[in-house]
């Protein structure tokens, strides 16, 4: 047989005069970067929603002694009148938000360090809300408690992964004294950047076996917005001469 006359062959792919060309991608590997961008946007969705999920509907009233947590507790949000003596244990009430939603359960914690301490971390897991009073009108001696219980509370673990709602109520504003609330919240930033030093050199003296988190941004001036996975929102009203709307109106919109 003449080998002219043979089946033709078939015609191999050119190499171009430059070297190889990677051949083009199937259409399966181009759509690789779309579903991986899918499922990463997925996962972040699930991670979000179960965070908030794991929020319960506790709302706890947190501060030093005598800022006038028992009071905003009986007075502004209807609960029992309770003596204002230092509370020992929790005082606890079931709000029922005008909005429809679900009741909230609100606990006014004493404000005694250690009693606060411990009612802190048996309730902590199922915190939706958290409200820090300050009595606006006790100067540097209440800005420097109140400092002390929220680098507590803004430095836990537990708020740090459940994300509740803080509402820091500048109270007393009855008395001639009184702070208004953008000076409590300049106040309190001033000083826990200072008390972020104090502890960050605890931190080196201890060689970091403390296990206090150093709050906010350690390279500037402590400034709540630094806390960006936290809703903080502040107000200011009397716990005694209010009638509570500013209270009941941030209970509604966070139940
Ligand atoms: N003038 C004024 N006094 C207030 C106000 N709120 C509370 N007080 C007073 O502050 C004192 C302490 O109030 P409490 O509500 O018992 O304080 P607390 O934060 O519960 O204190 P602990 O239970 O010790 O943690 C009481 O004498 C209250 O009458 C307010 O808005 N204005
Ligand atoms: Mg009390």
């Amino acid at each position: 047989m003449d080998p002219k006359v043979g089946s033709p062959k078939r015609q191999q792919p050119r190499a171009p005069p430059g070297g190889d060309i990677p051949p083009p991608p199937t259409p399966s590997l181009a759509l690789a970067p779309v579903i991986v961008a899918f499922i990463l946007i997925f996962l972040t969705l699930v991670y979000l929603w179960t965070r908030k999920g794991r929020r319960g509907r506790a709302v706890l009233i947190v501060g030093p002694c005598e800022a006038g947590k028992t009071v905003l507790f009986s007075k502004l949000l209807g609960g029992p009148t309770v003596q204002t003596v230092t509370s020992l244990i929790p005082n606890e009430l079931e709000y029922l938000p005008a909005n429809g939603r679900p009741a909230l359960v609100v606990k006014d914690l004493p404000g005694h360090d250690r009693v606060q301490i411990k009612f802190w971390d048996n309730n902590k897991p199922s915190v939706r809300g958290i409200v820090c009073v300050v009595d606006a009108a006790a100067g540097n001696k209440g800005i420097r408690e109140a400092a002390d219980v929220l680098y507590r509370v803004l430095t836990d673990s537990a708020v740090l992964s459940s994300c509740p709602s803080i509402f820091i109520f500048a109270n007393k504003q009855d008395q001639p004294m009184s702070k208004g609330s953008k000076v409590i919240r300049n106040q309190l930033e001033k000083e826990l950047t200072t008390l972020r030093m104090t502890k960050s050199a605890t931190l080196t003296s201890t060689g970091g076996k403390d296990s206090t988190r150093i709050l906010g941004r350690p390279d500037k001036d402590f400034d709540f917005e630094q806390i960006s996975q936290i809703k903080i929102e502040f107000g200011e009203g009397s716990a005694l001469a209010d009638e509570g709307k500013i209270i009941n109106d941030w209970l509604d919109s966070i139940a």
